[in-house]
């Protein structure tokens, strides 16, 4: 058995740049992570910030490091440990960067604590048409920040011939108030599926990464319109700023084409109520952006400023994160350039009751669960099968009829089926058609992609049946 190499933190701190590698400490061991900045999920400007000290008052901000696969692969680049007279494990005493966030309800199922996220387990979800305020999934990427509505500004920068605009939330409210019902989705959803099929980079998220609500705000093609901006030829974003930030001061930040930010039929809205109510700390107060149809990661919340500019958002969740690519690119291989941002989400659908697992009475069963298009496309017709779709029957569709290409919000569905006699165990399976006759993919494998996003094969659920 070789001793590890000793080395003083004076030491690891002289590797923090490509030219002289990249150590970081946690505990007393230290590792060589060179080879693992381009390929971190967090990005590699997030690694550096650690880089040459040790990681944990990073990790205390991002606790998806806690988990045994994180840790197994720091151990791949492990060079040596720490020198006796610095073993002393560093300790985090500022304070906790999480303390302040909100009170979350107790049904929400906890996919990590900080940042917060979480969903409501599916009995839930589709009790209801409009999700309750407490129990709406939520995404945060970071600390939700504690803003004061009496000072809160929102800052839109206006073109060269125009004025940019500092609006306080009385300002947005002069601007005529408009109210839509819109399904928000974050590309993970059902990524839990894909990681049970081959490993991905994400947070587990079950079938209930999705949510909907009734959003009132003033539409951003107003508001742009205000400040001057007109639907020009050039090819041109709309990038919007969260004023929740990290460590380096970098916000959460993602953006949408101009074209879709100026169409008033596009409905997106910088939205201040959720639901009749203020929007809650955890989905944005006092303003989130709304874009209907579109990806979760894009209606970005707290939201500090809007600007046109000539390129895609140069934010981390732009351009190195919500991207699909296909099942043979890998962590080596990956271009995140090579691929678009994820906008308009595909045609899903997933099945909220029975649960997984359950025991259902003989005779008849109750499925249940919802379907959503992005894009405005609406659901036209939700096929059950209770034999792994060999057989299939239509679902009955409840809740909301949509307006033609602005179908911005889920249905609900159910289907009374007899079970089938002397039938043991059921796979009962749901799959949605939209009106562009979208469907969904049968199985995860062909549409596996590294980050687990965009999971909307066939969702499966396994029960038995009591004798
Ligand atoms: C995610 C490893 C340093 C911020 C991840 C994941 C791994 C990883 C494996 C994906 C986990 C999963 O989703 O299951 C590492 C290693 C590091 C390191 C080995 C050091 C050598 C850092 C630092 C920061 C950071 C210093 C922040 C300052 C993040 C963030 C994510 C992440 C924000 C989540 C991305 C997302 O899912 O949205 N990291 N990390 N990491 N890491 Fe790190
Ligand atoms: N906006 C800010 N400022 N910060 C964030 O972390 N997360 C995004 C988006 N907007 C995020 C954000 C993602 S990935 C999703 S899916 C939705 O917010 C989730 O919105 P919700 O928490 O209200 O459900
Ligand atoms: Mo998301």
């Amino acid at each position: 058995q070789e001793s590890p190499h000793l080395y003083t933190r004076e030491e690891v701190r002289a590797h923090s740049s490509p030219e002289t590698r990249i150590w970081v400490t946690l505990g007393c061991e230290v590792f060589d992570v060179t080879e693992f900045v381009d390929l971190h999920p967090g990005g590699p400007s997030k690694l550096m910030l650690a880089a040459g000290g040790p990681l944990e008052p990073f990790w205390a901000l991002y606790a998806v490091h806690n988990q045994p696969h994180v840790r197994e692969l720091l151990a791949q680049y492990k060079v040596g440990e720490l020198s006796p007279e610095d073993k002393e494990p560093f300790t985090l005493k500022t304070s906790d960067p999480y303390s302040d966030d909100p009170v979350r309800h107790p049904a929400l199922k906890v996919n990590s604590q900080r940042p917060f996220n979480a969903e409501p387990p599916p009995e839930l979800l589709t009790e209801n048409y409009i999700t309750p305020n407490p129990i709406f999934f939520t995404r945060n990427h970071l600390p939700v920040p504690n803003l004061d509505p009496e000072t809160y500004r929102l800052h839109v920068v206006g073109p060269p011939e125009g004025q940019s605009l500092s609006l306080s939330l009385n300002d947005l409210y002069q601007f005529p108030k408009h109210e839509i019902t819109v399904t928000l989705q974050c590309a993970g959803n059902r990524r839990s599926e894909m990681t049970r099929f081959k490993e991905v980079k994400g947070l587990e998220w079950n079938t209930g990464a999705i949510s909907t609500a009734r959003w009132a705000g003033a539409r951003l093609c107003d508001v742009l319109a205000k400040a001057g901006h007109q639907l020009c030829e050039t090819e041109a974003h709309v990038c919007f700023e969260g004023l929740d930030s990290d460590p380096t001061g970098t916000a959460y930040g993602a953006s949408i084409p101009l074209a879709r930010a100026m169409d008033p039929e596009a409905e997106v809205l910088l939205a201040y109520e959720m639901n009749g109510q203020p929007l809650p700390r955890d989905h944005g107060f006092p303003v989130r952006v709304v874009v209907p149809g579109v990806v979760g990661a894009r209606h970005v919340k707290w939201l500090g400023k809007v600007s046109v500019e000539p390129e895609e958002s140069y934010s981390h969740w732009q351009r190195r994160d919500y991207k699909g690519f296909s099942p043979s690119v890998d962590w080596d291989t990956v271009d995140f350039d090579s691929a678009p941002s994820i906008q308009e989400l595909p045609v899903q659908s997933a099945i909220t009751e029975p649960k997984d697992g359950e025991t259902v009475q003989s005779g008849e069963v109750t499925i249940k669960g919802y379907a959503w298009s992005g894009g405005g496309r609406a659901v036209v017709r939700v096929d059950v099968s209770l034999d792994g779709g060999l057989t299939w029957q239509v679902a009955e569709l409840d809740g909301e009829e949509q307006r033609p290409r602005k179908a911005w919000a889920w249905r609900l569905w159910q289907l009374q089926a007899s079970v089938p006699a002397g039938k043991k165990e059921l796979n009962i399976v749901c799959k949605a058609v939209d009106d562009s006759y979208n469907v969904q993919p049968d199985t995860v494998a062909p549409i596996w992609n590294l980050r687990g996003v965009l999971s909307n094969a066939w969702h499966h659920v396994h029960v038995r049946v009591a004798p």
